[in-house]
């Protein structure tokens, strides 16, 4: 499964951004594969074409895609000199497949800032600093390794700096209220990277609440839908993911592939056998089945595509496999 770690300064609020994703960790049943681990919160990622396609086909379940949250413990300036958690704290980055990287924009003199100042640009400058000079370390403990086994291939770095990364800016409810944003100077600090707007207070509230109450709050914010629910989808689409449905009676159920992607491999998600044991697939788009009421009608309008192992996977695609 796909992971992103949650890093940055202390009191920031990755504790609290983490406590709110774990509110909407999925249900384990219908995700066998899934661990029990304190620091890690498999979340859904929301999905609004699964209803009405399990309406559709009156399907008993509905399954989501998931991704994981990692709760990275903090990262200190000198973090890569061994300050704070230091070395360990590098090696979790390491794991995952990307960073949420959350930026204190918030102001409350009650809760110190470990720089004494709300300062974004330069938080996030220190947090690249320490990742650029831990990738320092691993290139020259490689070029001393190269001088030992000359002849010897050795694998590919895994450089912390070249991890994706998507910055959660974290700002108080007033400043959610007035519909806050970046200006030039944090737009540049975060060099065309992906970014969403958030309080996490706010969403820790939005997870615990009932439907209506979130209803309530998300309207008194002007906010169309929760934050966290922007920072998965967003997660999803910078990791580089695409999703490919399947329909019937027993699930609807939404299946993650890469970008780029042909079928034969995108469909080792329903099962590792299928990338070998593919023939062809029936391709149609989520929307135009929902529209033409059905795989039955759709296929007498000739509306599903019969497609081989050359075909490249599509957002939305409803595919049915055959092997
Ligand atoms: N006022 C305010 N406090 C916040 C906000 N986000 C987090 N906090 C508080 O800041 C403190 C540190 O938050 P925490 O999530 O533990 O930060 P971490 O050290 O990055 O894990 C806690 O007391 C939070 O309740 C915010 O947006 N506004
Ligand atoms: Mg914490």
């Amino acid at each position: 499964m796909l992971s992103i770690g949650i890093v940055g300064l202390p009191n920031v609020g990755k504790s609290t951004l983490f406590k709110a994703l774990t509110n909407k960790q999925v249900d384990i049943q219908n995700y066998p594969f899934t661990t029990i681990d304190p620091n890690v919160g498999v979340v859904a990622v929301p999905d609004e074409r699964l209803k009405p396609l399990a309406e559709l086909s009156n399907s008993k379940k509905i399954i989501n895609t998931t991704i994981e949250f990692y709760d990275i413990a903090g990262l200190v300036k000198g973090a890569s000199q061994g300050e704070g958690l230091g070395n360990k704290f590098l090696a979790n980055i390491r794991e995952v497949d990307a960073i949420a990287h959350v930026v204190r924009v918030f102001e409350d003199k009650n809760i110190t800032h470990v720089h004494n100042k709300i300062d974004p640009v330069g938080d996030i400058e220190i947090i690249q600093t320490e990742l650029d000079l831990a990738d320092l370390q691993t290139k020259e403990k490689r070029a001393d390794k190269k001088k030992s086994s000359p002849a010897g291939e050795l694998p590919e770095l895994d450089l912390l700096s070249e991890k994706k990364v998507i910055f959660v800016l974290n700002v108080s409810e007033s400043q959610m209220s007035a519909n806050w944003q970046p200006d030039d100077k944090l737009l540049e600090a975060m060099n065309g990277r992906d970014y969403v707007v958030l309080s996490t207070p706010l969403e820790l509230i939005l997870s615990e609440a009932t439907e209506d109450e979130k209803k309530e709050y998300l309207a008194g914010f002007n906010m169309k839908e929760p934050g966290l629910d922007r920072l998965i989808k967003q997660s999803y689409k910078t990791l580089g993911l695409v999703t490919f449905l399947t329909t019937g009676e027993d699930e609807t159920r939404a299946w993650t592939a890469h970008e780029g992607e042909a079928i034969p491999k995108a469909s080792r998600a329903i099962h590792t056998d299928f990338e070998k044991l593919f023939i062809r697939a029936e391709v149609i788009n989520w929307k135009t089945l929902l529209e033409a009421g059905g795989l039955v009608p759709a296929r007498s309008k000739g509306l599903v595509r019969t497609v081989g192992r050359d075909y490249i996977i599509t957002e939305g695609d409803v595919v049915e496999i055959k092997i």
